[in-house]
């Protein structure tokens, strides 16, 4: 074969391979070009193996004019390559985006109403000079009974049944239990701070009882103390007063009788009258026992460090989850903690 023929060959292929080039208008069609002009099986490598059939002389001009002809065809072909795959990129940037500015659509959540109604109680009492407290929920089997003036033996302590995390000691204080009530905190207030104190403790109290559209196993109370000289009834009656009126911005009906507690003497509960919607929308009332409240007996102010001849108070406990069903008109108290979102989002 003659050099010239090689010549007329590579100019041909060279030709060929830019129209290929220009016509491959995507990166499937460039790897076809690249396999048909790159690759081992391309014209190329056959005009290189052709090579060894002419004289070191002649290959001594042929092999510059296919070596450029090989990398001009590997660089156009990169060049292109490259510039492709940044287009996509480019076109693929104008579709996928996100507008960080944009507001999405959010559900926000809301507080839970016994938060809620906590929060009302705190800033009702915090408004009088009372400090809040927190105790807890583990409590020692002394803190919870015996400083309350119920004994082991004593048969107040079946009215609350709870549980008992008992080490088989005798000493009360070094057996545990799910407080049943945050009287506990009568004690532990008044340990800490002494006399004269104004504390409230809000807080969560477990009992063993019968579930039913009032009562909980789990439930919230909050309990209340006012120690100081010259204590009254009276006073107590003033503070529920007023903070049954804030609560709910008009005037309360209450009603006070007698009640027993070991650790109050007199002792009282508090009822309040309770409007809510049956299923029909229709209002119904009735009492609702709403608190547990009295004098403090002298022994649990002893017991305390406080010299009852010298001082006297007030503690009350109430149900602040029965504050929520009335604040909210919620019939049925096992709703609250149900979990169920229809519920909760209506606050
Ligand atoms: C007590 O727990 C006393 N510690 C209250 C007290 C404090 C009395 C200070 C004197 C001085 P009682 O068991 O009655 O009392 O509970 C108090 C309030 O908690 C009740 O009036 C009621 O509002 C609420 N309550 C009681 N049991 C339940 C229950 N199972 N579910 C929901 N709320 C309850």
């Amino acid at each position: 074969m003659p050099v010239s023929s090689i010549a007329q060959q590579v100019q041909s292929l060279r030709e060929d391979a830019q129209k290929a080039l220009e016509s491959a208008n995507s990166l499937e069609e460039l790897n076809v070009f690249s396999t048909k002009f790159i690759g081992k099986k391309s014209p190329i490598q056959a005009i290189f193996k052709e090579l060894k059939n002419f004289s070191a002389e002649e290959k001594k001009e042929l092999g510059p004019l296919i070596n450029t002809l090989r990398d001009e065809v590997q660089l156009s072909f990169e060049t292109k390559k490259e510039q492709m795959t940044q287009a996509e990129l480019n076109e693929k940037l104008k579709q996928d985006w996100i507008d960080v500015t944009k507001e999405y659509p959010t559900k926000q959540g809301s507080q839970h109403p016994i938060s809620r109604i906590q929060k009302i109680v705190e800033d009702v009492f915090t408004s009088m000079g009372f400090m809040i407290a927190d105790g807890p929920e583990l409590e020692t089997e002394w803190n919870n009974f015996d400083a309350l003036n119920i004994p082991p033996t004593h048969p107040a302590r079946d009215m609350q049944d709870t549980f008992f995390v008992s080490t088989g000691e005798v000493d009360t204080n070094k057996n545990s239990v799910l407080r049943t009530h945050t009287s506990n905190l009568q004690i532990r207030s008044l340990k800490e701070h002494g006399a004269p104190l104004r504390v409230i403790a809000p807080g969560r109290v477990f009992r063993n009882e019968a579930l039913d559209a009032t009562h909980d196993a789990i439930f919230y109370q909050v309990e209340g103390v006012v120690v100081d000289k010259g204590i009254s009834l009276a006073h107590l009656k003033g503070v529920i007063e007023v903070m049954l009126n804030k609560i709910f911005g008009k005037k309360i009906k209450m009603r006070i009788r007698p009640g027993y507690f070991p650790f109050v003497e007199p002792g009282l509960e508090i009822d309040i009258w309770w409007e809510y919607k049956d299923k029909k929308g229709e209002t119904q009332g009735k009492w609702l026992e709403f608190m547990g409240a009295g004098m403090m007996h002298p022994n649990v102010l002893k017991n305390c460090g406080i010299d009852s001849t010298e001082y006297s108070g007030f503690a009350f406990g109430f149900g602040l989850t029965r504050l929520a069903m009335m604040k909210y008109g919620i019939e049925d108290i096992r709703l609250l903690f149900d979990q169920k979102k229809e519920f909760l989002e209506q606050f």
